[in-house]
């Protein structure tokens, strides 16, 4: 492109702009990214990936040749609920409607080590996934579904050896062994520290079993991804894409890094080395994200001097990002998956999942589950998007970006490299400290109008129309687990248990041996998912978190807003009447680690000019009001993502009533469906905050509440 020309595009564009400043087209993106209105050849100077071909390294364009020409992508959507029988009632419909693979989703119970019948538990059992305790449930999870065929993934971080155990058992049992199970397990615990937080024990056992699990299915597992390394969940946490991208691949280079350490020959394992990424809004940025990272991944790969090609190749799966949905105007929700998952096609994802249109408000049911595998089938069979690789390629604008991504992403990874890997740079809190800051960022921006959400801050109905959602019976569940336990433990040989459980302590314990072969053991015998985490607990200990919140990234936002002001204002007249603020507990319970609304709400608050206690995570009705009465607080907020609220609400309500605490407030915010509104209230609960609540709006009703009470009183 020559000087002329360009200088015509912008005397032409300076008149269509009618003396506007052409500068204010440009798009400032949370990555940082300045995103301009057009892209010419000139921006491609010095963009070094250009000249590269799909299949071939550093796979920028495609880890295969042919890509979806050849085969397309696999439509795996992820589902579990309730038992064991009804998640594979629903796996075998899907498969027969057009999924080819399966992606299990389990229960926080289940996540976190906990057998369905600990007290801990009570309002988890079933409810965000499927209850798997034993061998006895897993079987029945995978009845009828051929292992040696169906590729199986299976959403495992905490519970990680019990649950791929009783997996290998199972297959073994259905006549496949352990070398014809294909599928993946995501066994990424990094990640978990930062943002999923479904950790067990503490980071250093942690990364053994994650490399243990590295040489086991190096070994015995050749078609098994041993890991599905997550960027997904720091995206849905509110990360930007590039730190989406550095921290995911920061935390690949680590377990590479771990597996060596244990002797392993790195083209032994890093062919089934596998990624997940989010695919939210920002359209051509997410298709560009996923050819930077292959870009990156090879880069990161060279440092380790793979002889094979395949050993540098990422390989993805991609899931539209929930966090982009609404619950108003749910309908919308369909167009939105769509458009993600098509950026996941020009992307090149291996593997999706598509989101159902009521992902803000539960778990889908057997209509929503159906139009989002539709809209994966109807991509694949209707759009011809799978008949040429890679077509974004060439384009100024994507090619323009996938270098600006990827350079952006090396710079943060070599910033988690200068505190020494991501370990560190997570026990540090750095990688959890920015998502939380770009999350924070975020809702303001939305909360302020500057992020358009349909629905939702524009466009918003004045009635939304009723929906009907999948519930879950979490007591009926629970109860028909609890009687699957027993006959468990009933008909085993306690000895053999015993034995096996003892050895797997010792092999946790002294460092040495593979404590997945040891697992494999105890779950044959029959240990549960329970007794086996326990059993490794007692050599590792376990992690409780310290939760921190950021500071004054809301307030900035707001400063100088008068909706800001008024409410400062009200805030300080309450202090000086009342000696301090608000003092308000955001609370999370049972084992929901979805603690992005609750940091985000307990950072905006506190900025607004609240008291604000950030409650640990995994508490307990009875130990939250006991936290609540000991803080003195006002307020109790308690933040509930995974559908545990009908039970564990009304416990804390009466927790703090059996402490002669009846005058805290509590309020409840999260995933909770319009239809258990009136049940909340009823039960004690002062007000509801849905999914899509403005935070002032929801600072402001607190406070009407609190002053409500103040007269009351
Ligand atoms: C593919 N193949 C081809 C080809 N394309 N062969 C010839 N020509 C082509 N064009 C071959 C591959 O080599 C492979 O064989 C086989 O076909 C399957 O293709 P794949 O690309 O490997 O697909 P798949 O088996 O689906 O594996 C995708 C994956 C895997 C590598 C990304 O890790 C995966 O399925 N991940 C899913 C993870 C997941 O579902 N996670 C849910 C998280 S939900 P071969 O022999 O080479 O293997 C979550 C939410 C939460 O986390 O928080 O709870
Ligand atoms: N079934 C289906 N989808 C689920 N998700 C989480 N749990 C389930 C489940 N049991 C999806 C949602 C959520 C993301 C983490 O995974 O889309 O946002």
């Amino acid at each position: 492109m020559t000087d002329k020309t360009i200088e015509e595009w912008q005397a032409l564009a300076g008149k269509e702009l009618k003396g506007k400043d052409l500068g204010d087209l440009t798009w400032h993106t949370p990555e940082g990214i300045d995103v301009k209105p057009i892209y010419t050849a000139d921006d491609l100077d010095g963009v070094g990936h250009l000249g590269s071909l799909p299949g071939i390294s550093p796979f920028t364009r495609g880890p295969r040749a042919t890509m979806y020409a050849g085969r397309p992508w696999t439509i795996r959507q992820y589902a579990g609920f309730s038992t064991a029988e009804d998640s594979n009632a629903f796996y075998r419909k899907a498969l027969a409607a057009g999924q080819q693979g399966v992606s299990v989703a389990f229960d926080l119970a289940t996540h976190r080590g906990y057998d369905s019948d600990h007290p801990r538990v009570e309002g988890d059992v079933g409810k965000a996934g499927v209850a798997i305790d034993s061998v006895e449930d897993m079987k029945i999870l995978f009845d009828g579904i051929p292992l040696g065929d169906i590729s199986v993934s299976m959403t495992m971080n905490g519970a990680v050896i019990p649950i791929l155990a009783s997996f290998i058992v199972a297959g073994e049992e259905q006549g496949i062994s352990r070398d014809q199970l294909s599928g993946t397990i995501q066994n990424d615990i990094l990640k978990e520290f930062m943002v999923r937080n479904t950790y067990i024990y503490p980071p250093e056992p942690s990364m053994r079993i994650v490399a243990d699990i590295i040489e086991y299915t190096a070994k015995e597992m050749p078609k098994f991804n041993s890991i599905s390394i997550s960027g997904y969940h720091m995206q849905e946490a509110g990360a930007t894409l590039v730190q989406e991208l550095a921290f995911t691949l920061a935390d690949g280079r680590e377990y590479v890094r771990a597996a060596i350490a244990k002797g392993l020959d790195v083209d032994a394992f890093a062919g089934r080395l596998s990624f997940f990424f989010a695919i939210g809004m920002n359209f051509f940025m997410e298709a560009a994200k996923l050819r930077a990272a292959r870009l990156l991944w090879s880069k990161i790969m060279a440092e380790f001097h793979p002889q094979k090609p395949s050993s540098s190749m990422l390989r993805t799966h991609c899931q539209t990002s929930g966090v982009s949905l609404a619950e108003q105007d749910p309908y919308n929700n369909v167009v939105r998956t769509a458009f993600e998952a098509m950026s996941a096609a020009l992307g090149g994802t291996q593997s999706l999942h598509t989101n159902s249109f009521d992902e803000a408000i539960a778990l889908p049911t057997e209509f929503s589950a159906r139009i989002a595998r539709n809209t994966q089938l109807i991509l694949q069979h209707e759009t011809g998007v799978t008949k040429v690789v890679d077509p974004l390629a060439g384009s100024y604008y994507v090619e323009s970006l996938t270098s600006e991504l990827a350079e952006k992403a090396w710079a943060l990874i070599e910033e988690v490299e200068s505190l020494g890997g991501m370990t560190k740079a997570v026990a540090d809190g750095l990688p959890k400290r920015l998502i939380e800051e770009a999350a924070t960022r975020k809702q303001a921006a939305i909360d302020r109008g500057e992020e358009v959400i349909v629905g939702v801050n524009r466009f918003r109905r004045d009635e939304e129309d009723p929906l009907d959602i999948l519930q879950i019976d979490n007591s009926a569940v629970r109860a028909s687990q609890i009687k699957r336990l027993e006959q468990t433990r009933r008909q085993r040989d306690p000895k053999a248990v015993e034995v096996a459980l003892k050895a797997l302590t010792g092999i946790a314990a002294d460092g040495k041996g593979n404590i997945l072969e040891a697992a494999v053991e105890a779950a044959r015998a029959r240990a549960t998912v329970g007794e086996i985490s326990d059993a490794m607990r007692e050599a590792f200990g376990s992690y409780a978190a310290t939760p921190e919140v950021v500071h004054d990234i809301y307030g900035k936002a707001y400063e100088g807003d008068p909706e800001l002001g008024i409410l400062t204002d009200r805030l300080a007249t309450y202090s000086k009447a009342n000696g301090s603020a608000p003092r308000v507990l955001v609370a999370k319970l049972g084992q929901d680690g979805h603690d992005r609304g609750a940091k985000v709400i307990a950072s905006a608050f506190g900025d607004i000019g609240f008291d604000v206690v950030a409650g640990p995570l995994f508490q307990t009705p009875q130990e939250a009001a006991d936290l609540a009465v000991a803080e003195k607080v006002t307020v109790v907020g308690m933040s509930s993502l995974a559908a545990g609220h009908r039970t564990l609400a009304p416990q804390l309500v009466e927790a703090l009533k059996a402490k002669g605490a009846e005058d805290i407030i509590v309020v409840v915010g999260g995933v909770v469906p319009r239809q258990d509104y009136d049940f909340l209230l009823e039960s004690g609960v002062s007000a509801v905050f849905g999914p899509g609540t403005n935070v002032m709006d929801a600072a402001r009703s607190v406070l009407d509440l609190v002053e409500g009470r103040l007269r009351n009183s």
